[in-house]
């Protein structure tokens, strides 16, 4: 089995967290799709990293569906909910809006990197809304929690830290530590942990 992802991705650091924690050895197969030379295509016709080959050749995309296989592999460090379906369903639920934020943000990148007399103030400020509604969420969703889904460590922190690790990595001027300080508690618990430590994204 292999990860064929970019270090910069937090789809991809999302699943090399769960990697991590699930204490499952995977080579990283480096691959940036942006790039001249990407071969992802040839593995997720769609493009996107990350995609998980397995050693049949076969494939799996994308980081949830990739997450649910490792959950379902491993009962090492379970990250999803197993006894109640509704903190089940609000977990999966966390990983989605935190995913969407980091969909919004990482239009925001790819429309900055078009020609300027190209790019659409428009179309910034309408991913931008989604940016900054997403944090408003999550910042009343875990309220006083310890942890995002109200029990324990799961794959709603995962998905959570890895979004506003992206914001720090793309957006360092975004203050949301300052807005958010129950969010800014959370992210340094999890920055403490070896999985969130060993894949922060390399200096851009
Ligand atoms: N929903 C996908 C999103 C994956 C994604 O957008 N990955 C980005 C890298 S951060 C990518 O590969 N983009 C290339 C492209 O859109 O062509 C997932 O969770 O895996």
């Amino acid at each position: 089995m292999k990860l064929i992802a970019s270090l910069t991705s937090p789809y991809a650091r999302k699943v090399r967290i769960v990697l991590a924690e699930k204490k499952i050895d995977c080579p990283l197969q480096l691959d940036i799709p942006w790039e001249a030379g990407s071969t992802v295509t040839d593995f997720n016709p769609l493009g996107k990293v990350p995609v998980l080959l397995m050693d049949d050749g076969s494939t799996l995309y994308d980081s949830r569906v990739i997450v649910e296989y490792l959950e379902n592999s491993s009962p090492v460090s379970r990250l999803l909910p197993q006894d109640s379906k509704r903190l089940l369903i609000e977990t999966r639920r966390w990983e989605a809006l935190a995913d969407g934020i980091c969909d919004a943000a990482g239009s925001i990148v790819v429309e900055g990197r078009r020609p300027a007399d190209k790019q659409s103030a428009e179309w910034i400020a309408h991913q931008q809304g989604k940016v900054d509604r997403g944090l408003a969420a999550l910042f009343a969703m875990l309220g006083e929690r310890h942890w995002c889904n109200g029990e324990a460590y799961s794959l709603a922190d995962i998905a959570t830290g890895c979004a506003l690790g992206y914001l720090d990595f793309r957006f360092p001027q975004l203050d949301w530590r300052g807005a958010y300080p129950n969010l800014a508690v959370l992210e340094e618990k999890l920055a403490a942990r070896p999985s969130f430590a060993e894949t922060v994204p390399p200096a851009a």
